[in-house]
This record gives structure tokens, sequence and C-alpha cells, in this order.
């Protein structure tokens, strides 16, 4: 915290800094009264009128804003998912099925990243391949390429966020990509925005990097030290550039916020130079980082001619504890899903899950959100683990170092996701 000390007196300085505690703590209210706790009981403030007046005024600014977008939305949404208000894509099981169609193989889907192309890398088992999510109220629709290239007609879609967000956006340019010919189509990758075109269709099916949503000093290039990485919670300009006039966006942001139990924020008026940032538990720095999205959606996006999509978080299985395996393996060596119906293992956060599902069911933006998270929990069998084609034979031997258990094999469970995410198109 940077206010030139000396120039104001000491009690207007106490309120100024009260009420910026305060918006950080209106902020987070879900999130208080999730957990019943107050995040920033350290510091206390003395003049409670300050408090209150800057809720009132903040509340009405945000009613203001709420109004001004109430223009005609017309739903021409005719979508599988919409029109069957009681199936819900939640609730299923993973059933072992040989005859499951395959889009694609790992072969011959030539823009697929080598690190997840399991069994061109030597993954020996492929019974991952054959699972089928099915649902129990209502039968998920057949996957047909021709009808969403249809429906992508003079569209662009785009998926933006992390390296999972990246594995779904080449899952499904591989699962339509055979369905075109090859003069029709084109790949043009960087780090940060790529773009599949699909010529005769005027479509594009495009990925932006951006693993907070939010901007920060470890976007491109990474840091890899975690502790060097700082947010800037409330900024979003950059990254939201690329999310002008593309007509279904795709968002998630989880794994990034589970690295340390504590981020580096910068926000607001605490923005002077990257030496102004707070400590921040990481939840209340995603929940921050997630309100300056929603914001943002809500003040910039056309309702009547964009859709806006959030995925929940992708699991992760790094604790062979969670299955009651003895040994510490991570999800190496496994060729299985978790069969207990309900599981739920310590690689999902639920508490980030209803962050979410509150700061989403609270916009103005009708943003649909996929819950994925519970379905991709059991399939602990879905992951690159030792096979991401980089490992010498000495690392192999120690999968609780080496395994990658965030990661999945393509093909496979990213593709679920994409018959998911094409039934609510
Ligand atoms: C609240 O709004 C009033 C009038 O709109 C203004 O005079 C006052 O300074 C504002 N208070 C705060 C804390 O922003
Ligand atoms: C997501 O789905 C799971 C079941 O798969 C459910 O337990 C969970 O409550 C859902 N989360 C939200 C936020 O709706
Ligand atoms: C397995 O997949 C085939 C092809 O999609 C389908 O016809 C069959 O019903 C599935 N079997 C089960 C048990 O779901
Ligand atoms: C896929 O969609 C196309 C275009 O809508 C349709 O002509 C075709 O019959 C569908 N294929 C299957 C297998 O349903
Ligand atoms: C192709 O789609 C873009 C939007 O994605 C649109 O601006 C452009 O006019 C379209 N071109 C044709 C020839 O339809
Ligand atoms: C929103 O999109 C609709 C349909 O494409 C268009 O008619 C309208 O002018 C757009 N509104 C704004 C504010 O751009
Ligand atoms: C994985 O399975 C193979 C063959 O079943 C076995 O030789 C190996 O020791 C297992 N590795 C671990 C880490 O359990
Ligand atoms: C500092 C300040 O503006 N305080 C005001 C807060 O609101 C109450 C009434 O709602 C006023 O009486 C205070 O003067």
């Amino acid at each position: 915290m940077k206010i030139p000390k000396g120039k104001l007196p000491l009690s207007i300085m106490a309120i100024v800094i009260c009420t910026v505690v305060f918006a950080g703590l209106i902020f987070t209210e879900d999130l208080w009264a999730m957990t019943g706790r107050s995040i920033f009981k350290h510091k206390s403030c003395s003049k409670k009128e300050t408090v209150t007046n800057s809720s009132k005024n903040t509340t009405v600014r945000e009613k203001q804003k709420v109004t001004s977008f109430d223009d005609d939305f017309i739903d021409e949404d005719e979508s599988y998912l919409n029109s069957h208000q009681s199936c819900s894509i939640e609730n299923g099981k993973w059933v072992f099925n040989t005859s499951a169609e395959l889009f694609y193989t790992d072969e011959s889907c030539p823009y697929l990243d080598k690190q997840i192309a399991c069994l061109r890398n030597g993954r020996p088992d492929s019974d991952y391949l054959y699972w089928e999510w099915q649902l129990d109220d209502c039968i998920l629709p057949r996957f047909n390429a021709t009808a969403l290239l249809e429906k992508l007609r003079g569209k662009r879609l785009m998926f933006s966020g992390d390296s999972l967000q990246r594995e779904q956006w080449q899952s499904l340019v591989c699962m339509v990509e055979s369905h075109i010919p090859s003069d029709k189509k084109s790949m043009k990758r960087s780090p940060s925005l790529s773009v599949f075109k699909i010529e005769d269709y005027n479509a594009t099916i495009e990925f932006y990097w951006a693993p907070y949503l939010i901007e920060s000093n470890s976007d491109d290039p990474i840091i890899p030290d975690t502790k060097k990485r700082i947010l800037r919670v409330d900024s979003i300009a950059k990254h939201a550039r690329h999310w002008v006039g593309v007509d279904i966006l795709i968002f998630n942001s989880y794994v990034w916020w589970t690295s340390d139990p504590k981020m580096k924020s910068l926000w607001g008026s605490f923005a002077n130079g990257e030496e102004g940032y707070e400590e921040l538990d990481s939840i209340i720095a995603f929940t921050m980082a997630l309100r300056t999205w929603a914001n943002w959606i809500d003040s910039n996006v056309n309702r009547s001619s964009t859709r806006v999509l959030f995925s929940t978080a992708s699991p992760t299985h790094m604790r062979s504890a969670d299955w009651k395996k003895e040994k510490p393996t991570r999800c190496s060596n496994e060729t299985k899903p978790v069969i207990e119906r309900g599981y739920w293992g310590t690689g999902s956060n639920k508490r980030m899950m209803e962050v979410v599902s509150s700061i989403v069911g609270r916009m103005k933006f009708p943003v649909t959100f996929v819950n994925i998270t519970q379905l991709s929990d059991y399939r602990k069998d879905g992951h690159v683990s030792l096979y991401t084609g980089e490992l010498s034979d000495k690392e192999k031997d120690d999968p609780y170092t080496y395994a990658d258990c965030i990661h999945w094999c393509l093909p496979g469970v990213p593709d679920t996701w994409n018959q998911i995410l094409y039934s609510y198109l």
C-alpha cells in the first residue's frame, strides 16, 4: 500500500484505507458469508459510518449498471439441453463400451501437442479411450461434426483460459478436422492466440491463452517460480480485447489458482508498480478476478449475438490416497475410473466451484455454467501421467515427482467435454 505519507491527516488516511479495504470485502462478500469469517479481520476500521456509506454507494452504482442492460433479449436458443430442462449433464455414469465411437486418434489428428498424445508416447493400456459418459435422465446427443460446422457458419468460437482449455480446443479441432478437405482448413498457432480456420464455413475455432483470465506478470512468458507471480486482479483489458467480436466464448480458470495458498495481488489504487501488491488467500484473489471478468462480460458483450460459457474446474489426481491406494503413485498406473458414485477427490476444490457458480449466477449476462468437475473427477485413468514423451526411464520410475496428473490424454476426457459443449450450443 503506497499512500503518500505525511500529506494527509491521519483520520482521512484511516477513512481511505477503510473504504478501500471495505471495497475488497464487498468483492468477496459471498465468500465471506460462505466461510463465516472475515478475511480482513486483522484490519479493523474505526469509522463505521464511512464503511456503510461506501457500501450504499457501491450498491447504487451496481443497480444502475444492472438496469442499463435490461434491453430485450431474444432467446433463440434451441439447443438440446435448453429444451430438456430436466436433463442434467452432471448426473450420470461412465460406461465401458468398446464399440464407442472414437472421433480421432493421436495418429490421425495432426494438431495434437506431443505431450498429450499418450499412445504415441508409449502408453501401454488403451481402455481409457472407451469410457462413455451416459446421463441418468436422458441421452447425450451424438456429436455430429457436420452439424457443428453448420452451427459455426460465419462465426468465431473461442476457448480462453489455461492449458486444460487449450486441450479442449485441440480436442474440438480434432473432432471436426477430418470432415474438412485439407485445402479448406488451416492452423495458425502462436503462444497467445491460435486459430483453426474452416474456409467453406467462414468459421474459426480459436484458443486464447489467459490462464488467470485477468492479467498477471506470468501470462507470457510464464514465470515458473509461482512465488514470483503477481496478479492484477482488477485488470482484464489486455486479454479482453481479444474476446471482442467472438460469437461463442468458452472460459475456464482453475488450476493456476491452486499453486499456492496465498497469491501476490495488485488492484485498484494499490497498483503503483509491482511493489504495491498484497498477499491474498488464493480463493479471495480468484473471487476478485472472476468479478472483474464478470463485470467485463456484463458491460461489454452483446447478449443478442454472443454466447458465453464457463467450464468448472478440471480436476487433478495427485493424491492416490483419495482412491485408497497405499503407495503415493499419483495417477500413474491407473487404468480404470473411480466407480464409487458421488466421488470427490482433493484435486477438485468445491469452494472455488461455488465461487464460480455464485458469481456466474448473479451476472446480468446469461452465462452457461458447464459443470464438468465431478464427472471428470472419476477419471483418474485419463491423465497423461508418465506418457508425455519427455521422460527418461529413470524419471518414469518416480511417478510421485514426474507423473502429469493435471493434463489429459487425447483422445480422452476433453472429448466428452466437447460432446457436452455440443449439446449446449
Ligand atoms: C457517496 O455518494 C455521495 C453522493 O452521491 C457522495 O457525496 C459521497 O462522497 C459518496 N461516499 C463515498 C464514500 O464514496
Ligand atoms: C456440479 O455437479 C456436481 C455433480 O456432478 C454437484 O455435486 C455440484 O454441486 C455441482 N456444482 C454446482 C456449483 O452446481
Ligand atoms: C456402445 O456404443 C455403441 C455405439 O455408439 C452403442 O450402439 C451401444 O448402445 C453402446 N453400448 C452401451 C452398453 O451403452
Ligand atoms: C449430421 O448432421 C448433418 C447436418 O445436420 C446431417 O445431414 C447428418 O444426417 C447428421 N449425421 C448423423 C449421423 O446424424
Ligand atoms: C466471415 O465471418 C466474419 C465473422 O466471423 C464476418 O465478419 C465476415 O463478413 C464473413 N465473411 C463472409 C464472406 O461471409
Ligand atoms: C447486438 O447484436 C444485435 C444482433 O446482431 C445487433 O442488432 C445490435 O445492434 C447489437 N447491439 C450492440 C449494442 O452492438
Ligand atoms: C505399474 O504397473 C507395472 C505393471 O503392472 C508395475 O511393474 C509397476 O511397478 C507399477 N508401478 C507403480 C509405481 O506402481
Ligand atoms: C461520511 C458520511 O458521508 N457519512 C454519512 C453516512 O450516511 C449517513 C446517513 O445515511 C449520514 O448521516 C452521514 O453523514
